[in-house]
Order: C-alpha cells, then structure tokens, then sequence
C-alpha cells in the first residue's frame, strides 16, 4: 500500500505475473497498471489516496504530485497488485500524452456529480483514450463526491443511459465518505483480469 514513486521506474510492461518469472514466493500474481484521468477538481487524487492509504484531505492534492501509488488486493485467491496512476495536475494543462497512457491495461475515467461540465468532458477524455491508449484497455466510468447528492446536477439515470452507449460500465464514489471506492477498483480489476486469456 501507500503512494509514491517516479516515473521512470515502470513506463511500460504487459500483464507481469511473478510466478513466471520463476519466484518461490511471488508478491503478486498479477501486476496491473491503472490510470485516473478526468477533469480537474473531480477527486482522483482524493480517490487514490482513499483505495491506497484510507484517507481522505479537503484539499486539492494535485501540488504534492504523486505519480501512483499501490495496493495489492485479492481475487479468486490471486494476488492483484495494482499500480494507480494520478495525472499528478497535468489534467490542467492538457498536456496528458502517449506517454502516460503507454502500457495501461484500465482506465478510470472520473466526473464530479456536482459538475455538469465535468460530466460533459468525458466524451473528450474518451477521444483521448482512443488515440492514446491501447484499444485492448479495459474502461470504468465513475461520478465522485455522491456524498454531495444534495448538490447533485448529474442524474445517475442519464449517466448510465450515456455509459450504456459507449458500452463502459459506471457507478459512482465517494473518495470523502468510501461509498464504492474499493467497489470501482476491484471491479476494473476483475474486468482486466477476466479478459487476460491467460487468467481465465
Ligand atoms: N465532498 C467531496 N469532496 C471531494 C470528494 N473527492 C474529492 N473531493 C474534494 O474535491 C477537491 C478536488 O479533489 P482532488 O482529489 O484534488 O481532485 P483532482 O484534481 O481530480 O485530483 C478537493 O477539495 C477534495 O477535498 C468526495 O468524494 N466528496
Ligand atoms: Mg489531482
């Protein structure tokens, strides 16, 4: 668990199982690289520190610039380690690239349920993808901040009405009070490790 890291330390690699590389006690059976994109102020930072450290801050994160950070999680009795990748600001500056989709295996595409306009960019974030990242990449769509329903503008009905039609599963979080944090990225994790042919 917890948050760090540089960027150079793992730009790409497919599917990574220890056990082929031949260790008598892997860490993990299955290494995944996962991305949070979206626009800025929705809470993926917020998002990663809850799945990785349970903790929650009411300020922007963006400034500390964590490049990911990592949990292991279990499932069907494999160990999953998960790499979650933050756009550490750069969503900003639209200076998000090749470079940071390179080697993805999921992504988190996150809207803020209080922001229509944030809700409107993911069909943008989506051309993105579809540029930059690998057509096999398997996607999540999440509406944060649902503690916030009282200034909710994004009606979950028409936000799974739009998931529906790019065929991307969604569901919504709370980074503030964990409501379907861990839900999100076991759920992209079981995806991934379903439509890996060698993890059936
Ligand atoms: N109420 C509420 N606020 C949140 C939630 N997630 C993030 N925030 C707040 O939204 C702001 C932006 O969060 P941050 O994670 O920095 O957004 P990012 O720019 O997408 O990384 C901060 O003030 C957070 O405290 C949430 O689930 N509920
Ligand atoms: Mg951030």
């Amino acid at each position: 668990m917890g948050c760090g890291g540089s960027k150079e330390e793992s730009n790409s690699f497919s599917v990574t199982s220890s056990s082929s590389r031949g260790e008598a006690h892997p860490e993990y059976d299955m290494l995944l690289k996962i991305l949070v994109i979206g626009d800025s102020g929705v809470g993926k930072s917020c998002m990663l520190l809850r799945f990785a450290d349970n903790r929650f801050t009411d300020s922007y994160i963006s400034t500390i610039g964590v490049d990911f950070c990592i949990r292991t999680i279990e499932l069907d009795g494999k160990k999953i380690k998960l790499q979650i990748w933050d756009t550490a600001g750069q969503e900003r500056f639209k200076t998000i690239t090749t470079s940071y989709y390179r080697g993805a295996h999921g992504l988190i595409i996150v809207y803020d349920i209080t922001s229509m306009d944030s809700f409107n960019s993911i069909k943008r974030w989506l051309i993105d993808v579809d540029r930059f990242a690998s057509p096999s990449v398997l996607k999540l769509i999440v509406g944060n901040k649902c503690d916030l329903n009282n200034k909710r503008a994004v009606d979950f009905k028409v936000a799974k009405k739009f998931s529906d039609e790019y065929n991307i599963p969604i569901l919504e979080t709370s980074a503030k009070d964990s409501t379907g944090i861990d839900d999100a990225f076991t759920r992209l994790a079981a995806d991934i490790k379903k439509s890996n042919p060698v993890n059936k």
